[in-house]
């Protein structure tokens, strides 16, 4: 497969701004850019399948830039629904800061800033030099400035296309670069950049756009809750991360590991077959996850994500440190211990039972543990020294329940 046909069967390409591009593509030696606005301090992993393209082009002999908008981010590309809050410049350059490094480690190429170029950019030249070439029936035509026209848009939103568009010139220009990537969404802002390189160079400049990765009830993919699967190991741990991948439903599987892996046309159909013959295994699944942690966090990160969930699904912590069992059991209650307890007091003042009654019946059936023993004398004392570390109780009520103790 050459790469515009690898590119094709991932599932990346939505589409492309002239069919002159596939050659382009095949041959190498382009240079393309893939931009992100400071927008969040982190990418999530919605961003990394769009900038795994700038790994999987280099591959193939292009040159990638990675652009992280210093100046657009103080504007905000129009939403299709709402216009955006404006967000502070403190902000925007701690953002900045944020995604450039994280730009920078996992993808490792260069990354430049539009603000360096726009800075100084009075407004006369603004609208001499880039405003003359927008036609206003153009900008009003795009999707995202239509989609507002019954809401209202901003000036500002809705000149955000011409700085796009000058970033795609100025890189053109300076650097050689021909090719802007990015996710569907920015369909008209690259076209934009396109018609005012022709217009002011007579010269063609190209665009490929890809789906937007999506769950399968359709909502930009890795936003669970309200919450995105952040690239940053102290917003998404690696154990939420592997949680999140060994748990997507299974129609989903093929297309994530062709859009978010480098494995092989061979290794997926590979996967894909035991998906189907040996659901349970779930080895497609952790494959997936391992591709994805390994590259972000490194191999021990995952190892520690799958022995964290293996502990916690046998009830078994007593092999996990403090930190990671405070890390995969985020989610569950804490409460503090400020002295010795007797078991049945604890359970009800917790409010692990609801009656020293309850608390009897759970502890006589066997289902109540510590530390995955179970506790089987309604007399038995805890205490300090009964702690991992001295410092946590992991109290398992039932099948599922689990609260956090802590000594301080
Ligand atoms: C700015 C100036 C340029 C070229 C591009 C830009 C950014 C672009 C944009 N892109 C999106 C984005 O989201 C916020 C990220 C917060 C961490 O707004 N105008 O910045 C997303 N982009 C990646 C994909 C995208 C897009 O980063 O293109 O489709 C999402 O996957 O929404 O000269």
């Amino acid at each position: 497969m050459n790469i515009y046909e690898e590119l094709k069967w991932r599932g990346l390409i939505q589409d492309i701004s002239s069919p002159e591009l596939i050659d382009k593509l095949n041959n190498g030696g382009l240079t393309f850019y893939i931009g992100t606005d400071p927008t969040a301090d982190s990418m999530h992993i919605g961003h990394y399948s769009s900038f795994l393209i700038s790994r999987r082009l280099k591959k193939a002999g292009h040159n990638p830039i990675l652009l992280v908008g210093g100046a657009t981010g103080l504007i905000g590309d129009p939403k299709p629904d709402s216009e955006r809050p404006m967000i502070s410049k403190e902000e925007v350059e701690h953002n900045f800061r944020g995604l450039k490094n994280q730009a920078e480690r996992i993808f490792g190429f260069e990354v430049v800033n539009n603000y360096d170029w726009t800075k100084d950019i009075n407004v006369i030249d603004f609208l001499r030099d880039y405003g003359k070439y927008f036609n206003i029936n153009y900008m009003l035509a795009k999707d995202k400035v239509k989609s507002r026209l019954e809401s209202g848009i901003t000036y500002a939103e809705f000149s955000y296309m011409i700085l796009q568009a000058l970033d795609f010139l100025y890189l053109f220009e300076k650097r050689g670069c021909s090719l802007q990537v990015a996710g569907s969404d920015q369909w008209g802002n690259i076209t934009s950049g396109i018609e005012l390189i022709r217009k002011k160079t007579g010269k063609e400049a190209y665009g490929m756009v890809m789906p937007l990765v999506v769950d399968s009830a359709g909502k930009k993919f890795g936003k669970t809750e309200g919450n995105a699967l952040w690239l940053d190991k102290n917003k998404t741990s690696s154990y939420e991360m592997y949680q999140y991948l060994v748990n997507l439903e299974d129609k989903m599987i093929v297309d994530y590991l062709k859009k978010l892996t480098f494995l092989s046309k061979d290794e997926i159909e590979r996967l894909e077959a035991s998906n189907n013959e040996h659901p349970e295994l779930r080895e497609a699944h952790k494959t997936l996850a391992h591709e994805i942690i390994t590259d972000l966090h490194g191999e021990e990160e995952y190892y520690k994500a799958v022995q964290i969930s293996e502990a916690l699904f046998s009830g078994n912590v007593k092999n996990l440190s403090v930190d990671d069992i405070l890390v995969g059991f985020k989610d569950v209650p804490h409460f503090e211990i400020e002295k010795d307890y007797n078991i049945l007091d604890l359970l009800v003042e917790k409010g692990i039972c609801t009656s020293k009654r309850e608390a009897r019946e759970f502890i006589s059936s066997g289902a109540i543990a510590i530390n995955g023993e179970k506790v089987v004398d309604e007399n038995f004392i805890v205490n300090k020294a009964i702690a991992l570390e001295n410092r946590v109780l992991v109290i398992k009520r039932g099948k599922k329940k689990n609260y956090i103790g802590l000594y301080n």
